[in-house]
C-alpha cells in the first residue's frame, strides 16, 4: 500500500468561499471601471463558473451571453487589462479581511503539518490571489505552510486539463497515488482523475452542490470544526464530525494501490 505523502489543496470554494462575493464583485467593478454595462449577477455567474480562468471567463460570456459587443482590435489587451483590474480589486477584498478560509481550513492544514504531510496549492486563480488570501488568513509566513504554489497561466490548459495538478506533482516529485486532492467543483474533481490522483475530497459550496463529482472519494459540506459538523454527502468520514488529516490518511488508504 502507498503511504499518503501529500494534500494538494484547490483554492476557489475549497480553501476560502471566494467565488460569489468575492471574484464575481471585482468582476462587476472592474467592468464599471471600464465603462462597460455588463454586470455579472449570482445566477449569471453561476453559469459561468463552468469556464475555469478569469480572462477565460470573460470571453466565455461575450461568446455566449453579449454576442453584440464588439471585441477591440487588440482583444487579448483588452481581456488582460480587464482581468489586471479585476484581480486588483479582488486582492483589495482580501487585504480588508473580506474573504477568510472557509470552516475548518486552519485546523486541517494544522493538523497536517503535525502530521508531516506535505502541501501544496494546486488552482485555476493567479498567484497573486493565492498569495494574497494566505498572506490574510496564515499571516506573513504563508509560504511556509506550502511547498509549492501551482497557480494560474503557469500551465498551457486550465482545470478541468490535468496540467495544474501534474504540474504541481513533478515540482515536489511525487507520484499521483502518493497524493490526495481537495477540491470544490466538477471541473476540479475531473482535473485530479485526469491527473490519476486516486483520492479526492470534495468540500462542496452554493455553486457547486448539484455537480456531478464521480471520481471523488468523498464529499462533504465543508471540514468541520469545533461545534460546526462536517455533514457527508457521499462516501464515509472515520473520523466523526470532522476532515482531519488523520482521516485523510485512512481514506487514502483505503482507495491506494
Ligand atoms: C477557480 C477559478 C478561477 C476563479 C477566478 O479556481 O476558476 O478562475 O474563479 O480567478 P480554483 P481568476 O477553483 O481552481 O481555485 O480570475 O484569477 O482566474
Ligand atoms: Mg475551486
Amino acid at each position: 500500500m502507498t503511504e499518503l505523502k501529500a494534500l494538494l489543496f484547490d483554492v476557489d470554494g475549497t480553501l476560502a468561499d471566494t467565488e460569489r462575493d468575492g471574484h464575481r464583485v471585482a468582476f462587476n467593478h472592474a467592468f464599471e471601471e471600464a465603462g462597460l454595462d455588463w454586470r455579472w449577477d449570482e445566477a449569471l455567474y453561476g453559469k459561468l463558473l463552468a469556464v475555469t480562468g478569469g480572462k477565460e471567463r470573460i470571453r466565455y460570456y461575450l461568446a455566449e451571453f453579449n454576442r453584440d459587443f464588439q471585441m477591440p482590435e487588440n482583444a487579448d489587451e483588452f481581456v488582460a487589462g480587464l482581468h489586471k483590474s479585476k484581480t486588483k480589486h479582488f486582492t483589495n477584498m482580501l487585504r480588508e479581511g473580506k474573504i477568510p478560509f472557509r470552516t475548518g481550513v486552519k485546523r486541517l492544514l494544522e493538523e497536517a503539518k503535525a502530521a508531516d504531510l506535505r502541501m501544496a496549492v494546486a488552482t485555476t486563480t493567479t498567484p497573486e490571489n493565492v498569495s494574497t488570501l494566505l498572506e490574510a488568513n496564515l499571516g506573513v509566513d504563508w509560504a511556509d505552510w506550502f511547498e509549492v504554489i501551482a497557480a494560474g497561466d503557469i500551465v498551457p490548459n486550465k482545470k478541468p486539463a490535468p496540467d495544474i495538478y501534474t504540474w504541481a506533482m513533478e515540482q515536489m516529485n511525487l507520484r499521483p497515488v502518493e497524493c490526495l486532492a481537495l477540491e470544490d467543483s466538477a471541473n476540479g474533481v475531473k482535473s485530479a482523475v485526469a491527473a490519476e490522483i486516486p483520492s479526492i475530497v470534495v468540500t462542496v459550496n452554493g455553486y457547486t452542490k448539484d455537480e456531478d463529482f464521480t471520481g471523488a472519494s468523498l464529499i462533504v459540506s465543508q471540514f468541520g470544526d469545533g461545534d460546526s459538523a462536517s455533514e457527508v454527502i457521499r462516501g464515509s468520514l472515520d473520523s466523526g464530525t470532522m476532515v482531519t488529516a488523520q482521516g485523510l490518511r485512512a481514506l487514502h488508504a483505503q482507495g491506494a494501490a
